[in-house]
């Protein structure tokens, strides 16, 4: 029995050892791209054009792709990347047997465009279909938000944990709307609910920065529906700095939650049910 758990701990030292050099190269390429972008806007022309008539993209966050898609398949080369700029469909996230990278080289496209500082490097690594390690990168601020599976969540290797607001009326909440604005109707009831039993909304216009100043205490909680570029990184940091991380909407059968990425809710656990029936009171649940 003895062996056997010699065994068993070393599988468990050698998994960790290799997520640790999983996170620090996720550290060493989203500091790389943050550096281009942040070149771009300052130095190079930047140029754009509009995905689908109204998704908003860059040169920037182009190049920024290319350096990290490039980064990945030279150290991994047997790894799989879903990335929004250069492979958003590659099948069933959850299906995939190869390590999965999901890469959102600028989230916060249209903030980065118009001069804002709210833009973040988004990249998660998913193995045996579980994110493992999640990183979120503000170049204009320098802050590197990460999080390992069951590792605990850092913000520049400080520890962070979320706030511990338990009164919805004294609960800042972020949100966000899509792109396309043809079904506005349910989120502005959404808003107006909001609004009206928590202290304030704010719409900063990243989400995987609005999940991470959940997960830092900035905000006391976020909904929006998104692609999972967008937040799944994000939702590992939250995750390991003990937030809640669910959906205001039934989650198909079939979903993993992890890739989920409609209605999500992020915020504390005395929030949670709270925020949930002010959301759902706007549905007319
Ligand atoms: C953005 C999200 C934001 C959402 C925007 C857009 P992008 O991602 O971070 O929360 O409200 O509609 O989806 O397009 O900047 O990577």
């Amino acid at each position: 029995m003895r062996q056997r758990t010699d065994i068993t701990q070393q599988a468990v030292e050698s998994m960790t050892r290799e997520l640790q050099e999983i996170q620090e190269f996720t550290i060493r390429i989203a500091q790389g791209a943050g550096k281009i972008i942040c070149e771009h806007r300052e130095e190079a022309e930047l140029t754009s054009e509009f995905k689908r008539g109204t998704e908003l993209v860059t040169n920037a966050d182009l190049a920024a792709d290319k350096y990290i898609s490039d980064a990945i398949q030279q150290q991994y080369p047997g790894h799989l990347i879903v990335s929004e700029e250069s492979s958003p469909d590659i099948g069933n996230i959850q299906k995939l047997k190869q390590p999965v990278w999901i890469v959102d080289p600028i989230d916060g496209t249209v903030n980065f465009a118009h001069g804002h500082n709210q833009s973040a490097v988004s990249i998660a690594f998913v193995n045996q279909h579980q994110v493992s390690v999640g990183v979120v990168f503000n170049p204009f601020t320098d802050e590197m938000f990460t999080a390992q599976k069951d590792g605990g969540a850092f913000l520049n290797g400080e520890a962070i944990q979320v706030a511990q607001e338990s009164n919805l009326r004294r609960a800042i909440i972020a949100t966000g709307f899509p792109y396309e604005k043809s079904n506005m109707e349910p989120m502005i009831r959404r808003v107006r609910e909001v609004l009206n039993h928590c202290a304030d909304i704010r719409r900063l216009g990243s989400a995987a920065l609005d999940i991470c100043w959940v997960a830092v205490g900035r905000l006391d909680g976020y909904y929006e529906s998104l692609s999972v570029w967008d937040f799944a990184a994000a939702r590992l940091i939250a995750l390991e700095a003990g937030a809640k991380c669910g959906n205001f909407s039934e989650v198909p059968e079939e979903i993993d939650p992890q890739f989920y990425d409609q209605d999500l809710l992020i915020t504390n656990e005395a929030l949670y049910p709270q925020l949930l029936a002010v959301l759902h009171s706007a549905e007319g649940h």
